[in-house]
C-alpha cells in the first residue's frame, strides 16, 4: 500500500502525489464512507490517502492505476453547504495549513468587517490565517497611518501580518517564506492583487483564479473541483471558490463568540459564562472595549455577525473612531 496526496480530482478520478513525488491516476476501490457526514464528494484535494497500484493495459501499453482503498484522518477542511434540500455539503478541500487573505485598504476597499467575518470563519475551520496588505505603494500618508492601526489590531490578537507591494516588488521574501512548505488557500476580494503576487513568486503559475463566487450571487450551484498547485520553492496553493465558499458555518450565538479569539479570552472574567457581551452586566468584554484592550472595530465585527440572530443594539458608546 502506498500512501499519497491527492492533489486533483475531477469527480471519479483523483490525482495523487506519491510521497516519492511520483503521480498517479486513482479511483476509489468500493465505497469509502465517512462517519456522520454526508457529502457529495468522499474525497477532496488535501487529503492524505492509502491507495494500491494496479496494471492496466491500455492502448496495447502498460499503465499503472491506483486505487484509494482508504483516506487518512483530516486535521481540518473547508466545505460548501448545497443550497438544496439534500443537505449534502462539498468538501473543498482538505489539511489546509493556512489561509492567505489578501487586503487593500482602498482599491478595492477591504472593510474591516470583511476581515474580521473572514478571521472568525477560519477559527471555526481551525485554520491559521495570514494577513497580506497589498498595493502599500498607493497609500498617502494617511492610509499609511491608518494602514498601521489595522495592523497592530492584528498583531495584538496574534495574526500573522505582511505588507506586500506587487509593484515596488516589496514584502515578497516575506510573503514566500510564509507560505513555504505549507498547503495554503488565498482569498481576497476581487482586484486586490492576488494573481499578480501568485504570479511573481511563482512565474507560469496561472491560477485560474477564484472569482469563481460570482456564481453563488445567482445562487447556481456549479460543480467545482479545486485543484492543488506545488510552488517551486516548497507547498501548495489552492485553487478555490471565493469567500463565499469560506463561509460561516452554522453555530449558534454564543459560538460567535469563540471565534473572536479576544473577545473569548476576554469572556472568562464576564459574570455568566453564556454572556453574549450585549446586554448582560458585568460584562469584561464590554469593559475590555471600552478601556481599549478590545479594537472596537472587532466588537462591532462580532455584533454585527450576531445581529441576524438575535436582535443586538450598541450596548456601549465606542471610544475611539473605527476604521470602515
Ligand atoms: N499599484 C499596485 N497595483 C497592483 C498591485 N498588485 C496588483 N496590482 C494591480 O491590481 C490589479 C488587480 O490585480 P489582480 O492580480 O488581477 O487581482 P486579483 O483579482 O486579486 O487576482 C491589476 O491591475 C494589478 O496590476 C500593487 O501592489 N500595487
Ligand atoms: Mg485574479
Ligand atoms: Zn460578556
Amino acid at each position: 500500500m502506498e500512501k499519497g496526496l491527492v492533489i486533483k480530482s475531477t469527480g471519479s478520478w483523483y490525482t495523487v502525489e506519491s510521497e516519492n513525488g511520483e503521480f498517479f491516476e486513482c479511483k476509489v476501490k468500493g465505497k469509502l464512507r465517512i462517519k456522520g457526514f454526508k457529502s457529495t464528494n468522499p474525497i477532496a484535494v488535501g487529503d492524505w490517502v492509502n491507495f494500491s497500484l494496479q496494471s492496466v493495459s491500455a492502448d496495447e501499453k502498460e499503465k499503472k492505476i491506483g486505487l484509494i482503498a482508504s483516506i487518512l484522518p483530516r486535521k481540518n477542511y473547508i466545505i460548501r453547504r448545497s443550497i438544496n434540500l439534500s443537505k449534502q455539503s462539498h468538501i473543498i478541500a482538505a489539511n489546509i495549513d493556512q489561509a492567505v487573505l489578501v487586503v487593500t485598504l482602498n482599491y478595492p476597499v477591504t472593510t474591516s468587517t470583511f476581515i474580521d467575518r473572514y478571521l472568525a470563519s477560519a477559527e471555526a475551520y481551525s485554520i491559521p490565517v495570514l494577513l497580506v496588505f497589498n498595493k502599500t505603494d498607493r497609500y498617502n500618508p494617511e492610509q499609511t497611518k491608518e494602514l498601521d492601526t489595522l495592523i497592530n489590531t492584528y498583531q495584538s490578537i496574534d495574526y500573522q501580518c505582511i505588507c506586500t507591494s506587487a509593484k515596488k516588488l516589496t514584502g515578497l521574501d516575506k510573503l514566500q517564506n510564509a507560505i513555504k512548505d505549507k498547503t495554503n488557500v488565498i482569498n481576497g476580494h476581487s482586484g486586490v492583487g492576488k494573481s499578480t503576487l501568485i504570479n511573481i513568486l511563482e512565474p507560469g503559475l496561472n491560477l485560474k483564479t477564484m472569482e469563481i463566487s460570482d456564481s453563488h450571487k445567482t445562487g447556481k450551484h456549479t460543480t467545482t473541483y479545486s485543484e492543488l498547485f506545488k510552488l517551486n520553492f516548497g507547498g501548495y496553493i489552492i485553487d478555490t471558490p471565493g469567500i463565499k465558499a469560506f463561509g460561516m458555518l452554522e453555530m449558534e450565538p454564543w459560538e460567535i463568540s469563540h471565534y473572536f479569539v479576544e473577545i473569548f479570552k476576554t469572556s472568562v472574567n464576564c459574570q455568566y459564562n453564556n454572556c453574549s457581551h450585549t446586554h448582560e452586566p458585568n460584562c469584561a468584554v464590554k469593559v475590555a472595549v471600552e478601556n481599549g484592550e478590545i479594537a472596537p472595530s472587532r466588537f462591532i465585527s462580532y455584533l454585527g455577525l450576531l445581529e441576524p440572530m438575535i436582535n443586538t443594539v450598541l450596548p456601549i458608546k465606542i471610544p475611539i473612531p473605527m476604521i470602515q
